[in-house]
């Protein structure tokens, strides 16, 4: 595999509406973000993804874009925006912007062109069909957001595809023209001194050569978008022309939100001189869905979750390198998801940090996730703001579950739950703003906040210094970023260990999530000896390991360099 020079850093992502408000409007701004890059610089971090902050209706919280030419007056300046790349720059970080280009807003000129004039140029940038009569629709599809995929062209007999919101029509990636339209704006963007993108929904732009029905999978006689993507094939041909287009000239770098990738493509998405630099592995946020809706996900728990880890691991091998989390502005907090209620300690979250974090790969770090932030109880289906939550609900309600039920489905999937103010202190509203947030800040913001944890030693937040600056560390770098994951496989029961392993030097990572004191036999290998161990980091006691065997008492995670 090709060295680049991102692997060896550290990625956070921002979600900008929920960071930190400058001008107490109630809503995170550019400006904010600016006064946390020192923040920012202090934990660790190299590469920061912004959430689109692009001119937006905000129906989908800015993944609705209207103009990708300007920032929305909401989060500030074209001015702010070169100041905070220059900002960065300064402080040897790089802005990533969300390159959302399954579909634009309907408040985009190309959408208003295409309403007056379907049969126009910008008619060919949207996938249109004329109405039926009988009123029987193109497909039978159910957008993810719920409903058909199909909404009238406002003032015209057509309709429009949308696999999101209504409010996001598609764009039709088969016309050239629309194609060379999202290859200029990537390059402005590169021009302005961006370091590249993560790139949005991004499997969903090539449909099948002829759209139809599938088999309803649930009854309202529609089927899951998932069926139209296995279908679909020839993506490559787009994405290999983006990236000699408007990626390879900027050697820009490159993370794609990918779901639903067939097994076969893997090399050419993210191996050498693939369409990305990196793509995110979602095994664990995929895992136990449903497809009668949320409320049917089996829930994540830490076998489970180090089923999905070595899993992954196993597909990718050394093809390329993956992009790691637990958490982003779509899923549950990671504390939340994968740690019992027992486990969800201080304690917990350092475990749970250390084996994501040493993976192979790249890691990302979600706001507020270096504090260990939870999920809300959401009380009501009124309080709610997502629209994926609020469809979620109902698709719980037709199907019979109760009231209380489905609230309890949105307090663990609800993607509000990340999308609370970012916990910067104690004061009112979690330091975020001066004014009434948007969204109401998680009642915990007193326990857990950043201010607080900056004053102790033994935070959340201080152990994700550590994970990071030992990720770094030159005496383990070359390990660390590019050894072989090696699972320990048969772990006991919510257990997680892994070596990472060069010719050179082996280190073990491994987590006791139980609330016991454990013993772990480790293979024996003629090339390491266990009586000559350090311990690199740990959140308890330095480790023992006697005769091949770790203790780790309960939550306990040890990172232990092993001798030779
Ligand atoms: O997410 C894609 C997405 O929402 C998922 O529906 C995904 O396709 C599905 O889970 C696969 O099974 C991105 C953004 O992250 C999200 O915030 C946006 O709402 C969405 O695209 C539309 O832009
Ligand atoms: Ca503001």
């Amino acid at each position: 595999m090709e060295r680049k020079w991102w692997h060896d850093k550290v990625a956070y992502q921002i979600y900008p509406k929920s960071f930190m408000d400058s001008n107490g409007d109630g809503i995170g701004d550019l400006k904010g973000i600016i006064s946390k890059l020192d923040y920012l610089k202090e934990l660790g971090v190299d590469i920061v993804w912004l959430s689109p902050i692009y001119q937006s209706p905000l129906a989908d919280e800015g993944y609705d874009i209207s103009d990708y030419y300007a920032i929305d007056p909401r989060f500030g300046t074209m001015e702010d925006m070169e100041e905070l790349i220059a900002e960065a720059k300064k402080r040897d970080m790089t802005i990533l912007m969300d390159l959302v280009v399954n579909h634009c807003s309907d408040e985009h000129e190309w959408f208003r062109k295409a309403c007056e004039d379907p049969d126009g140029k910008y008619g060919g940038f949207f996938y249109l069909r004329d109405k039926d009569p009988e009123g029987k629709l193109p497909t039978n599809w159910r957008s993810y957001f719920g409903g058909p995929c199909w909404e009238e062209l406002p003032g015209t007999d057509k309709l429009y595809m949308h696999v999101f919101h209504k409010k996001q029509p598609d764009l039709n990636w088969e016309n050239p023209a629309l194609r060379e339209e999202v290859y200029k704006n990537i390059r402005w963007w590169m021009e302005k001194g961006i370091g590249g993108f993560r790139i949005d929904a991004i499997i969903n732009i090539k449909k099948p050569a002829v759209l139809h029905d599938y088999p309803a999978d649930r009854d309202d006689g529609l089927s899951s978008v998932n069926n139209m993507l296995a279908e679909a094939e020839g993506i490559g041909e787009f994405l290999g022309e983006m990236r000699d287009k408007a990626f390879a000239p900027y050697d820009a770098f490159t993370v794609g939100e990918v779901f639903n990738e067939k097994e076969e493509d893997l090399p050419l998405f993210i191996g050498d001189g693939g369409y990305f630099s990196t793509m995110f592995d979602f095994s664990s946020e995929l895992y136990g869905r449903s497809d009668k809706g949320w409320f049917d996900t089996k829930r994540i728990d830490i076998d489970a979750y180090r089923g999905c880890m070595f899993g992954a691991h196993e597909k990718i091998g050394d093809i390329g390198f993956y992009s790691t989390i637990i958490e982003n502005h779509d899923e549950p907090r990671g504390a939340s998801r994968y740690l019992t209620p027992e486990m969800r300690t201080e304690a917990g979250k350092k475990a749970l940090a250390t084996v994501y974090f040493l993976r192979r790969g790249l890691p990302f770090i979600y706001q507020g996730q270096e504090i260990g932030m939870e999920n809300k109880e959401i009380r009501t289906v009124e309080e709610l703001d997502d629209i994926s939550s609020i469809d979620a609900y109902q698709v719980a309600i037709r199907a019979g579950i109760s009231k209380e039920r489905a609230l309890e489905t949105l307090t663990f999937f609800s993607r509000d739950n990340a999308r609370t103010p970012m916990q910067w202190s104690g004061a009112e509203h979690a330091g975020f703003t001066a004014g009434d947030p948007w969204l109401l800040e998680n009642a915990n913001y007193k326990r857990i906040n950043v201010e607080e944890q900056l004053k102790r030693d033994d935070s959340v937040l201080a152990y994700y210094k550590k994970l990071i600056a030992l990720r770094k560390d030159p005496a383990y770098k070359e390990t660390l970023v590019y050894g072989d994951f090696v699972p320990v496989k048969d772990c006991a029961h919510n257990v997680i260990a892994y070596f990472r392993k060069t010719d050179e030097q082996t280190i073990l990572v491994a987590a006791n999530f139980g609330s016991d004191s454990i013993a772990i036999s480790l293979p024996a290998d003629e090339k390491i000896s266990f009586s000559e161990t350090k311990t690199l980091l740990t959140n308890g006691e330095d480790a023992r390991i006697e005769d091949g065997v770790l203790r780790l008492s309960g939550q306990q995670a040890a990172v232990v360099l092993l001798g030779r």
